[in-house]
């Protein structure tokens, strides 16, 4: 399988999070693809290429302008305040605030443009959240010319970006913007199957009055996890996309034989959908050792993942989400990646 993979992710490694009140290293960092590179690499996947520029006309397709604006000025912004950390927000507009009037202040303007504070912007956010949507765009690109599976390895992740608030160490949605590619490009339905252990409450939202492109995610129910705000199963759409939004929320503790049923369901749902194109937003935080996680799923299960996604037989994008358990991050999205060629 080809691989699509940019260096320039490596410009971006937030210093810190808020783990159990306290400042901690984030948990999303470089070494997480640099691990699954490695391991592409070691198993002779397939040839690894750089991603070409496709410009910010496709981020705009799904992005809002001012955000996008947002995004590339906060840094020189936050710097001509001689402020030397991370820009990160610490006030939000939640009910009964005005979401209608956007401050000019940096900070008013992080809270309006995110709904947590895990994206840090640093020095090199801006170029390697271009480039992670460059690389998702040329995976695109190289699934329409070729026909064949491809992996673009994105960081940071995308997911849980919509298309004007950033959040979960997602800045630009990758897999979002590479569905609206496929369609501008003449796929007439593309599915987006979430694979990550959290609601990809961004995509959903993007595509939520949508049914040219079905959503369907399997994730920590947000009772008690992450992202909590988004992510029930009685979220099945809105207006044109009313049953086009599908979701499987799972308690704590799920391993793979439950796992396994829900994906199932899931496929069942993107076959009936019959889509030109599918999209998997993959992330490998399911693992049974990841540290943010809570369900039980083992190195071998990614196999298995990959077999039952191969059994759809559709064109096949794979877009890289989250992972934190960085030993076996590797060995896992690629498990997913060999299952599926052997599938
Ligand atoms: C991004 B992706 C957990 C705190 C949650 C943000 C998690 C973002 C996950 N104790 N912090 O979906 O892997
Ligand atoms: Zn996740």
């Amino acid at each position: 399988m080809l691989t699509i993979y940019s260096q320039d992710h490596q410009h971006h490694h937030g210093q810190s999070e808020i783990v159990d009140g306290t400042i901690q290293p984030s948990f999303e960092m470089p070494r997480r693809v640099e691990m699954v590179l490695d391991r592409i690499k070691q198993t002779a996947l397939g040839d690894i290429v750089e991603p070409a520029d496709y410009g910010l006309a496709p981020v705009l397709r799904i992005h809002d302008a001012r955000y996008v604006n947002f995004l590339e000025q906060a840094w020189p912004r936050w710097q001509a305040l001689n402020r030397c950390h991370d820009a990160l927000p610490n006030a939000w507009p939640i009910r009964g605030l005005r979401s209608d009037r956007i401050p000019d202040d940096i900070d008013g303007q992080l809270g309006f443009y995110s709904f947590d504070m895990s994206t840090p912007i640093t020095a090199g956010t801006w170029p390697a959240i271009r480039a992670a949507a460059n690389v998702a765009l040329t995976g695109a690109e190289k699934l329409v010319q070729t026909g064949q599976a491809v992996f673009s390895l994105c960081r940071p992740p995308g997911h849980h970006a919509a298309s004007d608030y950033m959040g979960g160490y997602c800045y630009f949605n990758n897999a979002a913007i590479a569905a609206q590619a496929l369609r501008d490009q003449g796929a007439r339905r593309v599915a987006i199957l979430d694979v990550d252990y959290h609601h990809g409450n961004g995509t959903q939202s993007i595509f939520y009055r949508r049914n040219d492109v079905l959503f369907v995610s399997l994730h920590g129910d947000p009772r008690n996890e992450y992202p909590y705000y988004l992510g029930y199963a009685d979220e099945t759409g809105d207006d044109d996309g009313l049953g086009y939004n599908v979701n499987y929320p799972m308690p704590h503790g799920t391993d793979w034989d439950h796992y396994r049923l829900a994906l199932e369901a899931a496929c069942q749902k993107i076959r009936q959908f019959a889509p030109d194109a599918l999209i998997v937003s993959l992330g490998v935080d399911t693992f049974e050792h990841d540290p943010i996680s809570q369900f039980r799923l083992k190195n071998d299960h990614y196999l298995r993942m990959g077999e039952l996604i191969a059994a759809l037989e559709h064109p096949t994008l794979f877009v890289m989400e989250g992972g934190y358990a960085v030993e076996d991050i590797g060995i896992n999205a690629v498990n997913v990646l060999a299952g599926f060629e052997q599938g």
